[in-house]
């Protein structure tokens, strides 16, 4: 449900700003949920990290670079990300289909209708100071499997995002880029050590972040994000939308839960 104090907010895209998601594949939108939204979710992110509620997924799950070498490793049980945001709080299920949200990423997909993905993000992310692990340069879609490559990221703040707590990197205009093979390592992360992959990270921006702002980015865009060097965990709610003319495939982890129509 939409708070009070988030009725007064503009919910449409400018054409600018439509302009620039479609250039870049990002655009930022600043306080796009309320004070006591963030905090309730905050509380609710905290409660459950505190009571370490499944399902969870680990630093050591993920073994990017920086994370503790297993579960059983000193910082083996600093958590990553809560799964399953949608049903596991209706505070973090109506962020989702807010209609505020979905309205900007209806215009996004140019679609009326807006469907959530139960099977990709649809989490809380989180870097906790000590044990965190860096994100090398990716794009979301490298095992997601629907008929077009047509979705949208929604990343919503719960707290401050910057180059030290290991805010995302963004290189603008990568969704319409062809990437070879040969420029991808096996787990399809861009290899740095290509003169051609660093002249394009060269190109990076930060997407620093306050509480409410919300990233949104084309599921083709090349992210990536450091370790979180700061004293204070990171927080943030993604969830991920497609519209209209597309759909998961089949028989494939895209569609292993039937998606969630969060837009009619
Ligand atoms: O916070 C990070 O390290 C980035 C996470 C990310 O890019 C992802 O999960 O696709």
């Amino acid at each position: 449900m939409t708070t009070p104090s988030e009725t007064a907010l503009q919910p449409h895209l400018t054409p600018a700003q439509n302009d620039a998601f479609a250039r870049d594949g990002y655009l930022v939108m600043r306080q796009l949920a309320s004070a006591e939204r963030i905090a309730a979710m905050r509380s609710l992110a905290l409660d459950h990290l505190e009571r370490a509620v499944e399902p969870l997924e680990y630093e050591a799950d993920v073994a990017y670079p920086g994370a503790p070498a297993s579960r059983t490793a000193e910082g083996g049980d600093t958590v990553r990300r809560l799964l399953d945001a949608y049903d596991r709080d209706p505070g973090f299920a109506d962020w989702a289909a807010d209609d505020r949200l979905t309205a900007i990423v209806a215009q996004m997909l140019n679609s009326p209708t807006v469907w959530m993905t139960p099977n990709h993000h649809n989490c809380v992310m989180t870097k906790a100071p000590t044990y965190s692990s860096a994100t090398a340069w990716h794009r979301d879609l490298r095992y997601w499997s629907f008929a077009s490559p047509y979705l949208v990221n929604a990343w919503l703040a719960l707290g401050d995002e910057t180059p030290g707590n290991g805010c995302m990197r963004m290189l603008p205009g990568s969704h319409r880029m062809e990437i070879g093979a040969g420029r991808l390592d096996d787990a399809q992360f861009l290899r740095e050590d290509e003169p051609v992959n660093a002249e394009l990270i060269a190109t990076a921006e930060y997407a620093e972040l306050a509480p409410g702002d919300v990233l949104f980015f084309d599921a083709g865009v090349f992210h990536a994000a450091g370790a979180n060097t700061g004293a204070e965990r990171k927080l943030a709610v993604v969830t991920s939308y497609f519209g209209r003319d597309n759909a998961p495939v089949a028989g494939t982890r895209s569609a292993r839960r039937p998606a969630i129509q969060v837009r009619e």
